[in-house]
């Protein structure tokens, strides 16, 4: 196995408050109980809520599906479900996926549009249909079956923020230069018992060109889960991490050993040294494994990873150290 060079890793880590929040995830070997831990500010009250959903009897898939639904429904959150900013067209296109570690299943939906919980329409994918992934009007459709209700997804803000991104005769576009806009929830969870989901939800970069499908609702770049090892989830650009299979390529890695936060660390590692422009790349990844032991990376300061971490009844908000 590749040795992670760990000590850099820390080195570079921006700031004491990084290094302590780390340190505090690592001290926690052999922890038993659930563990929840999400991408960005938006992932505490969505860990939250899986915590509720779990301690009340819902199960593991339950509870990532119910907490990732706190991100869907806040008009507030402009990158994931109800309000998220729209393709170049004007329309809120969904992806999302969830992964069950046990059965080695999971539910995808990309390119879903007019329904505002996308992680709810992946969950029964997996349950009801032989099917993995399904996209664009045939999982709109499949959606309605399933008895969830077409409404308008732009707010008035996100309405707003178009007009004035259309208006602009300079605006960027991703026929040329990426656009800024974007983030996900991305959570993975461990029951403390072997058992691990994980699951994410995006309505993917802002402005994207109609019909883009990012890595969120792919399995494998943007959840994967696996009882035996772990679970993992990514957040960032994915028209770049899909090209590493990010999540998979993580649990694999914890396959040979590795510690979550060691894994993620190798990823990123081989992501700058495939590719030096990775290096100033928005890749950022989370990792669990059934001990509830935890990692979370980013590559570039300038892209730093703020995640949520719930464990034991305490709920954190962290920032993860940088590659570079
Ligand atoms: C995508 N990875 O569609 C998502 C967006 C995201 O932080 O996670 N941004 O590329």
């Amino acid at each position: 196995m590749q040795q992670v060079n760990r000590r850099s890793f820390m080195k570079s880590m921006a700031g004491a408050a990084a290094l302590a929040s780390s340190a505090d995830i690592e001290a926690t070997p052999g922890e038993t109980g659930p563990v929840f831990l999400s991408t960005w500010a938006h992932g505490k009250p969505a860990n939250e809520r899986a915590a509720e959903v779990f301690r009340a009897g819902g199960s593991l898939l339950d509870a990532v599906e119910k907490g990732i639904n706190v991100v869907e429904d806040d008009p507030n959150v402009t990158s994931v479900g109800y309000g998220g900013l729209p393709n170049t067209e004007g329309e809120v296109e969904l992806d999302a996926s969830i992964m069950d570690g046990t059965r080695h299943r999971a539910g995808a939906v990309c390119g879903l549009h007019k329904i505002r919980n996308p992680i709810s329409v992946a969950r029964l994918v997996l349950e009801k249909t032989r099917h993995t992934t399904m996209a664009g009007e045939g999982a709109f459709r499949f959606a309605v079956r399933m008895g969830f209700h077409p409404e308008q997804l732009l707010t008035p803000e996100s309405l707003k923020r178009w007009l004035e991104w259309k208006a602009d005769p300079k605006r960027a576009t991703f026929w040329q230069d990426p656009t800024e806009n974007h983030d996900t929830i991305g959570m993975v969870s461990t029951d403390g018992k072997g058992h691990v989901v994980a699951g994410c939800s995006t309505s993917g970069l802002a402005w994207k060109i109609p019909g883009r499908v990012g890595d969120s609702p792919l399995v494998g770049c943007g959840t994967f889960a696996d009882d035996r090892y772990g679970a993992a989830s990514a957040t960032g650009d994915g028209d770049l991490m899909t090209n590493y299979c990010t999540s998979v390529s993580i649990v694999q890695t914890m396959a040979r050993g590795a510690s979550p936060q060691d894994a993620c660390v190798e990823l990123l590692e081989h992501m700058a040294k495939t590719d030096p422009k990775n290096r100033s790349g928005q890749i950022c990844v989370l990792a669990i494994n059934p001990r509830g032991e935890v990692g979370a990376a980013a590559m570039d300061k300038a892209y730093r990873l703020k995640y949520a971490l719930w464990r034991a009844g305490e709920s954190q908000l962290l920032e993860s150290g940088t590659l570079f």
